[in-house]
């Protein structure tokens, strides 16, 4: 039985990776932070009682700030496979908190490489590494486009890009680079832009709601289906030799576009609901991502199937879906309008 090991696994790219290794027949552990209140929502679905011989999803306590903490575990669990997903993900927080992004996007990468090598176990590691990177560059992106970053994420996801490299061509580690494009799924984090979107449609057409305040509308993004995308992540490690790979649509949509069909597939007029609030713009903006995932197409077979305005109206069901379901949790606890969050 081939052995896992998952940082961010309680992300959404994470809570995918861990369904699909399960269903690969893998023994999968994933580390998760110590909070106040439970932060496994994302795959309590995934949950036997580790007691049980059938479990194979095991979770560790444990933070991308803590290096020794990070090397005990991998001698202990002598993955075969290290999926390092963890992050502080959020583009327009990195602003705010450029700090913390740096140590846990930037620095956290070094120190789980440092923990693959003082832990002296074989494996191979795969990086979350971003289309962030390729920022104020015009599309279409590959692998051969000059980055040029445009936020502290992007330019912590520099830094864990080239450190990724370096360890491979230095070390001879089995390590790649998955320059992944927007990718986005009915568990996407409800503050990013699709997101935040399809659950204003959903309690807009609930009567729970009026309105939603939105920043540039402008911008492109090549949206995917994050479900699709972590089988992506996975071909890359059973490949005959370590590289770094896009995985895109190739297609490009405005965040103008995906909100219009959002809203139009749940039958509401857009303008109605959406207004302005300059607290969402950023100090500078990605104008356009899209992406050429020709590479990986020829080379791991891989291939996105549901397109961006597609996943708008997945998404809008999906949400449209939860908010019948009583009890929520988002819709009890939080105030309609939401917090005043990034
Ligand atoms: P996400 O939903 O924001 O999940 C981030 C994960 O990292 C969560 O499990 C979070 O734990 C964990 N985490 C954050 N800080 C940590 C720390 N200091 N120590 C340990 N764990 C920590 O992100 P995602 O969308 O799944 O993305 C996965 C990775 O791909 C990230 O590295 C992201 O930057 C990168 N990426 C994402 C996209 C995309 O479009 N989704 C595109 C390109 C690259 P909590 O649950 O406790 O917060
Ligand atoms: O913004 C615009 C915003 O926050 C997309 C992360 O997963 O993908 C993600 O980063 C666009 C931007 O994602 C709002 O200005 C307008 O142009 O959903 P987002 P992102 O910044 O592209 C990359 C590939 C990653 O690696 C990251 O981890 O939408 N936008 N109005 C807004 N964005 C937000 N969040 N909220 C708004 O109200």
């Amino acid at each position: 039985m081939k052995r896992a090991f998952i940082t961010g696994i309680t992300g959404q790219d994470g809570s995918y990776l861990a369904e699909l290794l399960l269903g690969k027949g893998y023994e999968v552990h994933g580390l998760i932070r110590r909070a106040s209140t439970f932060n496994t929502s994302r795959i309590d679905h995934l949950y036997v009682d580790p007691h049980e011989p059938e479990a194979r999803l095991y979770l560790h306590y444990g933070d991308l700030s803590d290096g020794a903490r990070l090397a005990t575990l991998l001698a202990e669990i002598n993955p075969d496979e290290v999926y390092n997903l963890a992050a502080q993900s959020h583009v327009r927080v990195s602003f705010d908190e450029p700090e913390h992004t740096a140590d846990t996007t930037g620095t956290g990468t070094i120190r789980v490489l440092e923990a693959v090598r003082a832990s002296k176990i074989e494996t191979r590691y795969y990086q979350a590494s971003s289309s962030e990177l390729y920022g104020a560059t015009p599309p279409p992106q590959n692998e051969e486009t000059a980055f040029y970053p445009r936020s502290p994420y992007a330019a912590a996801k520099l830094y864990s890009f080239w450190i990724t490299k370096n360890y491979r061509e230095a070390y001879d580690l089995f390590a790649v680079n998955g320059i992944l494009f927007n990718h986005e799924s009915p568990r996407r984090g409800e503050t990013f832009v699709t997101r935040k979107i399809t659950r204003a449609v959903a309690a807009i057409k609930a009567g729970r709601q009026d309105h939603v305040y939105m920043g540039n509308l402008d911008a492109v993004r090549d949206w995917g289906y994050a479900a699709e995308y972590v089988e992506g992540m996975w071909r890359m490690l059973q490949a005959d030799t370590p590289d770094d790979y896009v995985l895109a649509t190739g297609v490009g949509t405005s965040v103008r576009e995906f909100l219009v069909t959002a809203f139009e597939h749940a039958g509401l007029n857009w303008e109605d609901h959406v207004r302005f609030d300059e607290r969402y713009l950023r100090p500078t903006e990605v104008d356009a991502l899209i992406g050429d995932p020709s590479k990986a197409e020829a080379e791991l077979g891989w291939k996105a199937k549901v397109h961006p305005l597609d996943l708008a109206r997945l998404m809008v069901d999906a949400d449209i879906e939860a908010l019948q379901h009583a009890g929520q949790p988002w819709i009890d606890r939080v105030p309609l309008e939401g917090w005043p969050l990034r």
